[in-house]
């Protein structure tokens, strides 16, 4: 009788390459997830959603559960993101803001002077048992891949609050921010606060990693960034406290920003598509792994511009601590899931050890 080798055991999401990655760690391959990867490009997220309101959705343990699972089921990805919203904590808190199919988040009150910052409702962390239970859930179905929990960064959260909604120059926020300087560092830290709840439910409900997107601070030069922005994002890592998980930090246009994202307290900076990696690692230094930065459009061009920008992307995070490959921002919803799953294979080909 010949003897059948033990199976080898799933390893554990804290032992997985995307957590080993963002330490630094030698991997096995790169660990490859797309920003956006859940409720974008697939029809299966289509299909579920039907009927049900995004926000309704985002409440909904089971709908988080499955439509979470769906991208690492297809794609084969290194990580699930939980399926989620970062005006989610707004909503649970009692603020009134609908997301609108084609839009997002439209605010029906827009915070606009000191009284309505005062007027904000708190974050109760008993509201957020639906999250919890999503989170243990996932946990349990994901075996040894890692879930990674986010929240809105209290910048990015304050733009739809004063700008009421979707905007392209944020010029409404900058000029509270630079005519009412309290009022604006008061409505940080209340945002900062929320953030933090929202994240260490992830986190204690057995998420391996957290991502906090700072997505448009990339529109505040580097010393509005550093002196008005950066401390109330700090607060957020930092209510993490000793939780042994990574901490990942993303924005767009961050170019000028990149090793100030570092500083508020991350692990891996994740870098958009306009900086070369290997240029991002010179700017964020040794100590910190990169998240990225495909050009989210390259995968609606030809299979041959496909590979060689992977490749490139691939070759450029070799100067990094370690490298999660990513896009620079989220997945376009014409995206082919096919070229999706195209790239999380030549990733790991051509990164296998
Ligand atoms: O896989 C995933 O990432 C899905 C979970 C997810 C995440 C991480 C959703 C679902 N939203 C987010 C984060 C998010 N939401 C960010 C940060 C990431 C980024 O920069 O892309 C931001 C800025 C938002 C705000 C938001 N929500 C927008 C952008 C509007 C703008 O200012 O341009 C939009 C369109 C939404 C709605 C939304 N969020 C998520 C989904 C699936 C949808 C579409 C809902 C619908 O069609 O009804």
């Amino acid at each position: 009788m010949t003897a059948v080798p033990a199976p080898t055991p799933a390893p554990l999401p804290a032992e997985s390459d995307l957590v080993r990655a963002a330490r630094g760690l030698p991997v096995r391959r790169t660990p490859v997830w797309f920003m956006r990867q859940a409720g974008r490009s697939l029809p299966e997220y289509r299909a579920l959603r039907a009927g049900t309101r995004m926000l309704e959705a985002c409440q909904d343990p089971d709908l988080v559960t499955e439509i979470t699972l769906q991208p690492v089921r297809r794609h084969g990805v290194d990580a699930a993101i939980l399926f989620s919203d970062i005006v989610l904590p707004l909503v649970v808190a009692g603020v009134d803001i609908d997301i609108k199919p084609g839009v997002g988040p439209v605010i029906a009150q827009p915070v606009r002077t000191v009284a309505d910052v005062a007027a904000l409702p708190p974050l109760e962390p008993d509201r957020l048992d639906f999250l919890a239970t999503a989170v243990r859930r996932l946990v349990a179905e994901l075996g040894g891949t890692p879930l990674i929990g986010f929240a809105g960064a209290p910048f990015t959260l304050a733009t739809y609050l004063i700008e009421g909604g979707p905007s392209k120059e944020h010029a409404r926020t900058k000029a509270f921010m630079y005519a009412e300087p309290e009022a604006w560092g008061r409505l940080l830290d209340r945002l900062a606060v929320s953030a933090a709840t929202f994240l260490t439910t992830q986190a204690d409900a057995g998420a391996s990693a957290v991502q906090l997107f700072d997505s448009w601070a990339g529109v505040l030069s580097a010393a509005d960034y550093a002196e008005r922005v950066l401390p109330h994002s700090r607060a957020v890592f930092d209510a993490l406290g000793d939780r042994d998980l990574p901490r990942i930090h993303f924005g767009v246009g961050t170019g000028e920003l990149l090793p100030l994202l570092g500083d508020a307290g991350a692990d891996v900076v994740g870098v958009d598509w306009r900086v070369p990696l290997d240029e991002a690692a010179r700017r964020v230094g040794p100590d910190r792994s990169l998240q990225g930065n495909l050009d989210p459009a390259v995968l609606l061009a030809d299979r041959a511009s496909v590979d060689r920008e992977v490749r490139r992307v691939v070759a450029q995070g070799r100067a990094a601590r370690g490298h999660v490959f990513n896009l620079g921002h989220g997945v376009l919803p014409d995206t082919d899931p096919g070229v999706l799953t195209a790239v999380v294979d030549l990733v790991h080909e051509l990164t296998a050890t």
